[in-house]
Formats: structure tokens, sequence, C-alpha cells
């Protein structure tokens, strides 16, 4: 039998320093809604993603670049940033909108944590949308793992454990590691539970919740949606494209 991979999960960006992931290979979550709207808009064409830690950075880099190939996206606590081209809604990200331009994102947790992560020896970015071709690359991977949820301001994202534990899961067959950390352990024991309704545990989330009273249903319904795209971002030099991840 196969060795079970090791694995961490860190449940928001205030939960580790940046120390505590050199050397790893860290898979970035933050299924409502960040790293959806990446996969979405890398599928759809998009050249690039730039994170970005705030609007400051956001806008000396818009500044400086050719606007008509780059789009300026992104969110304050949901909402979309006035002057900015997009939101964080995965559905506007259309190959129309965003094919051939390079992005740059600033989100409330999604882009902070991506920003943290830069340092580790890998970064990739998982959703529900591309869990299976993570998995896959995951199952290359020879560094120690850590599954970095972005969370919300600090607090536990359901949404995000349960894509962990689902990211768990399937890596190591249904199957735990004895020597397992308390991160993996919680995020596998949650999907176990509620592995049979995770769209309905999802709605029911505090994120899902908050966003409903903003936008309604469509995006937490599209980013429910399991393995839509066999590509997997991943972050080189600060910038985020499919050039090393694609299958
Ligand atoms: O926190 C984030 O990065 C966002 O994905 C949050 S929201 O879904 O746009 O509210």
């Amino acid at each position: 039998m196969a060795e079970l991979k090791k694995i961490d999960v860190f449940y928001s960006v205030h939960t580790f320093q940046e120390e505590e992931l050199r050397s790893k290979a860290v898979v970035v979550i933050d299924v409502l809604r960040a790293s959806s709207t990446i996969v979405t808009a890398l599928h759809n064409g998009a050249k690039a993603v730039i994170p970005v830690a705030d609007m400051g950075e956001a806008s000396k880099i818009a500044q400086n670049v050719d606007s008509d190939n780059y789009l300026l996206c992104g969110e304050k606590d949901g909402v979309q940033i006035e002057g900015y081209d997009l939101g964080n809604s995965p559905l506007d990200y259309t190959r129309e909108v965003v094919g051939g331009k390079t992005l740059i994102f600033n989100t409330t947790n999604g882009t902070k944590a991506i920003k943290k992560s830069i340092g580790s020896a890998d970064i990739i970015i998982a959703s529900f949308l591309n869990v299976s071709a993570v998995v896959d690359t995951l199952k290359k991977q020879t560094k120690d793992i850590v599954l970095v949820c972005a969370g919300w301001k600090g607090r536990l994202a359901m949404e995000d454990t349960l894509l962990a534990g689902n990211i768990i899961h399937i890596l190591n067959d249904g199957k735990l590691a004895d020597e397992s950390t308390d991160g993996a352990r919680v995020a596998f024991g949650i999907f176990e539970i509620y592995k049979h309704d995770i769209a309905g545990v999802v709605h029911k989330s505090n994120h899902a919740m908050r966003l409903k009273k903003l936008i309604g249903d469509d995006d937490i319904n599209y980013c429910c949606k399991l393995d839509t795209f066999d590509i997997v971002p991943r972050l080189k030099e600060g910038i985020i494209t499919l050039h090393d991840g694609e299958k």
C-alpha cells in the first residue's frame, strides 16, 4: 500500500507564521470565493492572476500597467471595490471578459492567504471546482503538504474545512495517517460527517449566509460544483498561472 501523505491544515490566515510554510508544498483554499474565482478565470483564458494583499498594493500595480491588458478585480467584505473592473463573483469571470487579460486580484481573506504563503516551496490553488486535479498533483508531491484555509478574518470557515477534508480523504484513499496532525484530523473528521451533503452544509455556513444577503445563492451553488475543471493554478514569482500546473 502507498504510504499515506503527511498533511497539516491551517484554518485561517491568522493562525500561522510564514516560517511554518518554508520547504512545504502549500495548497490555498478559499471556496467562497477567491480560489473558485481564480480557477474559473484561468480556465476562461485569463493570462495570469496577480494576488495582492490590499487596495494600496493593487492600485500601485494598476498605475504602472497598460489598462487594455489588465483588469483590477476584487472585493472588500464581499462587495466589489469602487473603481474596480470586477468584483469576486466567479460567474462574472467569463471568457469574453477575462480572456487574454492579467487580473490584479484583491480579496478580504483569499489573496492575503496566498501572499502569506509566498516563501513556501510550492503554492497551488484549490476549490471544489478542481479538487481531483489538485489531488493528482499532490500525489506526485514529495514535500510535506500544508492546506491553508483562508477562513474569514481569523475565523474558521466551514466550506474551507470541508474542502481540506475532501482533499485529505481522496489523497489517502479515505484513510487518515496514524501520525496525522490535529489539523488534518479535524478536517478529515468534518468531511466524513458531511461528505454526502457538501452543498447543503456550505449553504448553511456563516460565509454563505453573509453572501446570500448581498448577492443571493448563485455564486454559492457554483462554488459547490465538483471537478468542473481539470486545471491546477500555481503561484510562481508572485503570479498565478496554469503554465506549470496544467495537466
Ligand atoms: O475573503 C475572500 O477572499 C473572499 O473570497 C470573500 S467573498 O466571498 O468575496 O466575500
